[in-house]
This record gives C-alpha cells, sequence and structure tokens, in this order.
C-alpha cells in the first residue's frame, strides 16, 4: 500500500526542531586532483585491487565540487533548515599540516555562503575518514601525533568558517575508522590488527576532546559535539552465551565511545576482553576526552543481532531488510534511543543520519519511486517521535543521503539518496522519496506553528 510520509503528531517535537540532509565530502565531491588537493587515505585505498566491489573510486563521484550552485538549489528545493556535509582535510590543508590552500578553503567557504543565503544552517564535519595519506605515512591515528594534527586542522577551519557554521561535529563514527579500517581491513587504510584498532579509537577520541578544548579556548561560537554510530546488540536468544556475547559487543560498539566521552572513562567489560591490545593512554586522557558535548550525534542504521552460534541472517529469518544486507527495525530505534537516554542523559541529540538504500530503478517516466524509502523514513521518523514524547532530548534530524554517492567498499552500486544521481550524466533527480520529505517538512512546520 503506497503511504506518504507523516511526522506526526506534531506537538511531540520542540518547534525549533531541526530537519536536514547529510553527505559527506569524499562520497560526493570528486575533483579529487584539483587545485593542490592533497591524497587522501580513500584515494589511496580505492587503487588496492579489489578493495571497492565495482572497481570504483571517488575521482568524480558526484561531481559536488563542480556543480556547487546546483547542488545548493538541490538543497533548498527540499525545503530543510539544515545541511550536514564534511570538509576534506586534504583538500584545506593538502599535507595534514603546514600550508592551506586558499582554492581548498575557499570551496567551503562558497557552499558555507551559499547555504546561508538560502536561509539553510551549515552542520560541519572535520572527519568523515578522508584523512591526509601524507599522516598517514606518519602512522595515521595509530600515532599521538595526529591527534595534535587534528586539533590543528581544526582551529584552522574555526579561524575560517567559525563564525559562519551551525554546529562543529570533530569525527564521523569512530567505530567505523577504528574497527573497519584497522581491525577488518575492509575501509582505508585497510589494516588487520586489533591492537591498531583499539589504539586509533583512543587517538580519535583523544584529538574529538582535545579539539573541543582548543575550540572553546579560541572562542567558538558553533555548537561542538561528535557523531556516533549505534546499532543496539539485541541477542539472539535468552541463552546466557547470547545475552553475554551481546552484552559484550555492546561494550566495545557503544559503551567504549560514551562511557569516555560522558562518564570518563571506559566500560571495565571491553577493557578487559582487549586484554594485550588495550589502548596506550596517558595520565589525562580521559580527562581530555570527557569535555561537556553541546550536542551529540547518532547515526542509525539497523539492529545488531549477536548468536553465540555464529553470524545471524535477517533475511534466513524472514525480515525485512535494505539493498545492504540490513533489517530494517524501526522499534530498535526507538529503543536505543530510550536507553541510552536512561543510562546517560543525553545532551541536545541529533540523528545525524538515518537512512536506507534500496534498488530504485528508474521508471518508465524517468522518475524513480521509491516507496520502500519512504516507508523506511516514516517509521524511523515515527521512532524519533516516539522518544522525543518519551523524553529523549532530540533537537534535528538528518536523512542519508541528500543524494545517491560512493558507498565506501560498495562503490556505487548502494543508493542511499533522496535524489537520485545518473553516474553517465550526473544529472540529479529528485525521488518520491525526496518529494514526501519536502511535502512532510511543510505540513509540519504549519502543525508545529499552529
Ligand atoms: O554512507 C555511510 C556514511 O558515510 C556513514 N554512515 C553510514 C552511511 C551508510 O553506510
Amino acid at each position: 500500500m503506497t503511504m506518504t510520509l507523516h511526522i506526526d503528531p506534531t506537538h511531540l517535537l520542540r518547534p525549533d526542531f531541526i530537519w536536514g540532509v547529510a553527505t559527506s565530502a569524499f562520497q560526493i565531491e570528486g575533483a579529487a586532483d584539483e587545485d593542490g588537493k592533497g591524497e587522501s587515505i580513500w584515494d589511496v585505498f580505492c587503487r588496492q585491487p579489489g578493495a571497492i566491489a565495482d572497481g570504483s573510486d571517488g575521482r568524480i563521484a558526484c561531481d559536488h565540487v563542480h556543480r556547487l550552485d546546483e547542488d545548493l538549489d538541490l538543497i533548498a528545493s527540499l525545503g530543510v533548515d539544515a545541511y550536514r556535509f564534511s570538509i576534506s582535510w586534504p583538500r584545506v590543508q593538502p599535507q595534514g599540516w603546514g600550508p592551506w590552500s586558499e582554492e581548498g578553503l575557499g570551496f567551503y567557504e562558497r557552499l558555507v555562503d551559499g547555504l546561508l543565503a538560502r536561509g539553510i544552517r551549515p552542520f560541519a564535519t572535520l572527519n568523515h575518514w578522508d584523512l591526509p595519506q601524507v599522516l598517514q605515512t606518519q602512522g595515521g591515528w595509530m600515532a599521538r601525533d595526529t591527534a595534535h594534527r587534528f586539533v590543528d586542522y581544526a582551529r584552522g577551519i574555526q579561524r575560517c568558517l567559525g563564525d559562519r557554521l551551525a554546529s562543529i561535529a570533530t569525527h564521523n563514527e569512530p567505530w567505523v575508522i577504528a574497527i573497519l579500517g584497522h581491525e577488518k581491513g575492509i575501509f582505508a587504510p585497510g589494516l588487520t590488527s586489533r591492537a591498531a584498532a583499539a589504539q586509533v579509537n583512543h587517538h580519535l577520541l583523544l584529538s574529538h576532546g582535545l579539539a573541543l578544548q582548543a575550540l572553546r579556548a579560541d572562542g567558538a561560537s558553533a555548537p561542538l559535539g561528535i557523531v556516533l554510530n549505534m546499532s543496539p546488540q539485541e541477542p539472539a536468544t535468552d541463552s546466557p552465551a547470547d545475552r553475554a556475547l551481546a552484552r559484550l559487543q555492546d561494550g566495545h560498539g557503544l559503551r567504549w565511545y560514551l562511557d569516555p566521552l560522558l562518564r570518563g572513562r571506559y566500560p571495565d567489560d571491553a577493557w578487559t576482553d582487549l586484554g594485550r591490545d588495550a589502548p596506550r593512554m596517558e595520565a589525562t586522557d580521559l580527562a581530555a576526552i570527557a569535555q561537556p558535548l553541546d550536542w551529540l550525534g547518532i547515526n542509525y542504521y539497523t539492529r545488531n543481532v549477536v548468536s553465540s552460534a555464529g553470524p545471524w541472517d535477517p533475511v534466513a529469518h524472514g525480515l525485512p531488510v535494505t539493498d545492504m544486507g540490513w533489517e530494517i527495525c524501526p522499534d530498535s530505534f526507538h529503543a536505543l534511543l530510550t536507553r541510552l537516554h536512561r543510562d546517560y542523559a543525553l545532551p541536545p541529540t541529533f540523528i545525524t543520519e538515518n537512512g536506507g538504500a534500496f534498488p530504485d530503478p528508474v521508471q518508465a517516466d524517468g522518475l524513480v519511486h521509491d516507496q520502500d524509502r519512504i516507508d523506511y523514513l516514516r517509521t524511523h521518523i515515527a521512532a524519533v517521535v516516539r522518544a522525543a514524547q518519551e523524553g529523549v532530548p532530540l533537537a534535528g534530524y538528518f536523512v542519508w543521503s541528500l543524494m545517491d554517492n560512493f558507498e565506501w567498499a560498495s562503490g556505487y552500486a548502494k543508493r542511499f539518496g533522496i535524489v537520485h544521481v545518473d553516474y553517465a550524466t550526473l544529472a540529479r533527480t529528485p525521488k518520491a522519496s525526496a518529494r514526501a520529505y519536502r511535502d512532510a517538512l511543510t505540513r509540519w512546520r504549519v502543525g508545529a506553528r499552529a
């Protein structure tokens, strides 16, 4: 059955609730080596045979750098309050330290000014995974020095753009950088060491805390936060083995970040489990990490069902999945939000990413009728509204993603956009979900402000 997108009942969200769309630099920008841009670890990783499913890379991506004005108009046409994007560190500081690129900074100035001119709030993320390759050759996030380089980079961005940004996030999804990039080897830089991943996790958190301290000392005006990917770890059965494993994975995946950020300590169970692979740290690190957060970002896509018998496949259990094979479960989203607030008393919290990849065939009329995505967004936004009603301090919601883009190791085959991108022509065509989102926001505003 066709159902449109309703955000209802309207009064359960604060009237200044922010609705947005999100992207990241490497996934959309292209212009990979123009204007003196340095290489990032993802430029290098894409050249490794077999690293990317379709053998693609980010050299052109959505060609956003060359289509900035068109994309700004596209964002405005959606009627959103805010646009979440990331800054490519090697575009603005090609070596990761030292000289800045005027052209690179100029691009982000045009982006930010173009958003403000259209009445859209710029939400910037400093690190959405594309570390300068020069820093990787010096140890990357395994090296403590990279945390200090990151602080310099953050200060430079604030000097240039800080007065115009509505929000600054330090990192996007440190778990992905550490675990997928350094333990499982399926994301850049492609390493396979549990000890390396643990050290990377620590340095990412440390750099976050040091950056917050430095930005505040410099007089930050934009609210400062960090974005975490969170999947509730749910035991497959009630057996003690499944429950214990789910609890441990909760320690590694959720509490590993929230405990140091909000409580100033690492969780005992995950720390003990790491044994000799636990990170090396200095005496003041935990205090540095636990800086007050102006806001927290949560990215939610799916739950993770944990079975001591081995990997658990939702398809084998007849459950609905997206094109990524990720189970569609909005109830777990609601449960996650209420549990996190119960356990941590969350600061103002944004859903900084939520969305789904679907096959999205272009129909005979030239359009994409992505009812499956509309249903995904409808049920997940309802979960957000329900959590807000129960007291979770939710301040905004961003759809992932504005447009189809480079989905990392999956290449261009997986489409998350509410705007379709034809990779042969780079034409952008809003999907049915884009119209549904815009219309839902219009209706919500009328109700919320009535
Ligand atoms: O595309 C990614 C994004 O870069 C980070 N969060 C998850 C999305 C979907 O996989």
